[in-house]
């Protein structure tokens, strides 16, 4: 592990997130660097190219963004691999990954959704993207079967999320989703997943939220 990481991060973000899970899962020593993203810094404008976080910093000079990007170089640089060999596999893997960027957007709209119906509208787009990966999903434990992957990583901070809606909330019923429910099981059972989010993270996004105007912000201020 050659080369000095510092992931740039906000604290509730579920992209940044699917990173710390990587570089935890990868035992990659890290640094983190926390930004206040609604008023971020201009040194972190200067080196972002879209304003957006997760930045893994390395080396002190070279600004990698993309969640999924930033993964697979960690993953690249802390053998053994967690990506599949087979071509046709990894190219199936990073589609589905991508699946899963629309799916956490789908949840930040549930959460941030100014009526209740535009809550329903969300809640509709997110089951139907549910319902594909439910159907996506085999006997696990995990996305590709017997081996973890960084398809695995980037659905956790989701499922993680969901859990928690659920159970001050309820938006759904998980047992409609028995596959996608036993995989956020053994996602929540690893270290490095539950370890990926500060110890009070209901409590600050509950804030969060709470900070802001709309059905679903003072739906779910109480997490
Ligand atoms: N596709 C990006 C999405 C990252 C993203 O949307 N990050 C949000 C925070 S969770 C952000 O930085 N938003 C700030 C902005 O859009 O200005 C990735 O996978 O890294």
């Amino acid at each position: 592990m050659p080369m000095p990481l510092k992931l740039i991060s906000f604290d509730l973000c579920p992209f940044v997130q699917r990173s710390i899970i990587t570089l935890r899962y990868k035992q990659a020593p890290y640094e983190i660097e926390y930004i206040d993203l609604e008023s971020p810094p201009a040194w972190f404008l200067e080196i972002s190219p879209t304003g957006k976080v997760p930045v893994l910093e390395v080396d002190g000079n070279t600004h990698l963004f993309e969640s999924a990007v930033i993964n697979e170089y960690v993953d690249d640089i802390t053998p053994p691999s967690l990506k599949p060999t087979d071509p046709l596999t990894l190219a199936f893997n990073r589609a589905w990954i991508e699946f899963g960027s629309g799916a956490i957007i789908d949840q930040y709209r549930i959460m941030m959704a100014e009526t209740e119906q535009d809550m329903e509208d969300h809640l509709a787009s997110a089951l139907a993207g549910l319902r594909r990966l439910e159907g996506q999903l085999g006997d696990g434990p995990w996305f590709n079967g017997a081996d973890f992957s960084l398809v695995d990583a980037a659905f956790a901070p989701l499922l993680m999320r969901y859990r928690l809606m659920n159970a001050r909330e309820p938006l759904f019923e998980e047992d409609e989703f028995p596959r996608i429910k036993a995989w956020a099981e053994q996602l929540l059972a690893l270290d490095a997943v539950t370890g990926s989010v500060p110890a009070d993270f209901p409590e600050r996004l509950s804030r969060y939220l709470a900070g802001k105007d709309g059905y679903g912000p003072e739906r779910f201020s109480h997490l």
